[in-house]
């Protein structure tokens, strides 16, 4: 009986994977997708060209849109040192002078070629905490951001720069493929660094569709969330707690690589001060305070709740681009091994919004971010051995994939993952591990014609 039982399952996974190398039928791998969810849902936009992700959700109010043009404008402003009548602050050290310097036409940073300027990639840093395992610690003299430029005749804090390593792999049917990690190295201190420092090298993400992201309940976060992987399918998922500024309390984490900020509103107010050296009310003191840099001006805060405000709504309030040629058969195959191929587990495509706490536009909409804005430990090849919050230097945020196949009709790259290493969408594929190491194996195990629907279905979202 045993035996029999053995040869059974044998035949089966033989049967299964011919199936699924030869791509035979559209129905054998489950059932066709439902299309009847746009990607943002009522704040969707057709869009297919360079400004793709700087359309306005479309189902805003008159009074929603002046705001938005407002946060447009700041968004898009490059701040000066201060004293200005408008834009100043910035400084006296910083990383850039402006959000869209890094957040490029809202899309993601290319990778930076030239080290002379690190454009959209910015390092974290910490201590561990020698009495607590689970906490760090600012490094004295840096606190938990570098800041690579500086004002007139201020030092920055040091320069980031990488060295690149090529790592070489094969798929099961002999493709070859070359993988590029860069290895980041902070020089040329301003004064001690300690040596067991730890860091984490992030580049700026796409900033679309984040209101909705933002009026996910909890709940529905939670539900997905499976710490100790009860339904054995390999795959954990953990969300991050963290402290937020504003109600001085920890709450979930849901933005960031590594789902370190909880909200737009604080996500912004980090932004212009640790990205642009910008003080406002909730984080009142430069990056530079008590540091060598310290300017020493009392003129802080140097923007109000207001501006911030603004600037975050702009963040809330873009559409999100409508999935492309959704009937075509190829794409409708890719997106069947997408989910047969576990690619869903956490990058979960369908998800309804509940009531957002400030704007009724991003509410109660069925939307297709695929993401669980879970954290999921994706393996070595990808660790930055750094904690944040409660997440591990081994665990990112799943990112949501909507807008990923118009990324280099925005920005004219395809650069993808935390630090920007993967060179295309299949790069990015190929570093997963982890949790993800047997959804990638599954990856590498296709044809290469089932390979190319794969690609060309998240091509089309
Ligand atoms: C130096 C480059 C840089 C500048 C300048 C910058 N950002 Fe970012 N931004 C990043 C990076 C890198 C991340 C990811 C941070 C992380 O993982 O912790 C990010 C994350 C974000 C996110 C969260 C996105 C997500 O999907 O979770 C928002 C929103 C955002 N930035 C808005 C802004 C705003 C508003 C400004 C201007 C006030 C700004 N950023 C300035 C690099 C930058
Ligand atoms: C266990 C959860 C998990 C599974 C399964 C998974 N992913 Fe991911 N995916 C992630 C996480 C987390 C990242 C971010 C990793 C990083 O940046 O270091 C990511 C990143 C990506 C990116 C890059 C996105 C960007 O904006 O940089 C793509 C593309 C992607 N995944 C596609 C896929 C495909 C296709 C599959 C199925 C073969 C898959 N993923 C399976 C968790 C997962
Ligand atoms: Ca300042
Ligand atoms: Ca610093
Ligand atoms: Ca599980």
């Amino acid at each position: 009986m045993l035996n029999i039982k053995v040869v059974t399952v044998i035949i089966l996974s033989i049967i299964g994977s011919v199936g699924l190398l030869n791509s035979c039928s559209y129905d054998e791998i489950g059932n066709s997708p439902d299309h009847s969810i746009s990607a943002g849902g009522a704040t969707t936009v057709d869009a297919v060209f360079s400004n793709a992700f700087q359309i306005p959700a479309p189902n805003m109010d008159e009074n929603q849109n002046l705001m938005h043009r407002k946060g447009d404008v700041l968004f898009e402003s490059i701040f000066v040192t201060p004293p200005s009548p408008v834009l100043g602050g910035l400084g006296p050290i910083f990383v850039q002078n402006s959000c869209a310097n890094c957040h490029k036409k809202n899309g993601s940073a290319a990778f930076p070629l030239s080290m002379i300027d690190m454009g959209g990639i910015l390092a974290r840093v910490s201590l561990p905490d020698p009495s607590n395992p689970d906490n760090t610690i600012p490094v004295p003299g840096y606190g938990t951001q570098i800041q690579t430029k500086s004002t007139f005749g201020i030092i920055p804090e040091a320069k980031l720069s990488y060295l690149m390593e090529y790592i070489n792999g094969t798929m099961e049917d002999g493709t070859k493929y070359t993988l590029a990690k860069p290895n980041f190295i902070l020089s040329d201190f301003y004064t001690d660094f300690p040596a067991h420092a730890q860091m984490s090298a992030r580049i700026a993400p796409p900033i679309f569709g984040l209101g909705l992201l933002e009026a996910i309940s909890e709940k529905n976060i939670l539900s997905r969330a499976d710490p100790d992987d009860i339904n054995h399918d390999g795959i954990s998922g953990r969300a991050n707690y963290v402290y937020d500024i504003r109600t001085n309390s920890v709450r979930l984490g849901r933005f960031g690589w590594k789902a370190n900020q909880t909200d737009l509103y604080n996500q912004t107010t980090q932004a212009f001060l640790e990205d642009m050296g910008i003080t406002s009310p909730y984080l009142p003191h430069d990056p530079a305070f008590r540091q060598l840099q310290d300017d020493k001006k009392v003129d802080d805060p140097e923007i109000d709740n207001e501006t911030v405000r603004l600037a975050a709504f702009y963040t809330q309030s873009l559409g999100v681009p409508a999935h492309r040629d959704k009937d075509n058969p190829d794409i409708i195959y890719g997106e069947k091994l997408f989910h047969y191929i576990g690619c869903q587990s956490c990058h979960v495509s369908s998800i309804t919004t509940s009531q957002h706490p400030e704007y009724d536009f991003l509410s109660n909409q069925k939307i297709q971010p695929y993401t669980d804005l879970l954290l999921h430990d994706m393996g070595e090849g990808l660790a930055d051995h750094r904690p944040d919050g409660k997440a591990n230097g081994f665990e990112w945020r799943t990112p949501p994939l909507w807008g990923i196949g118009l990324t280099d009709v925005v920005g004219g790259h395809s650069n993808f993952l935390h630090d920007g290493r993967a060179r295309n969408i299949e790069e990015a594929i190929l570093w997963h591990g982890g949790e993800a190491e047997k959804s990638k194996v599954q990856y590498t195990k296709l044809s290469k014609r089932d390979r190319e629907k794969l690609l060309l279905f998240l091509r089309s979202i």
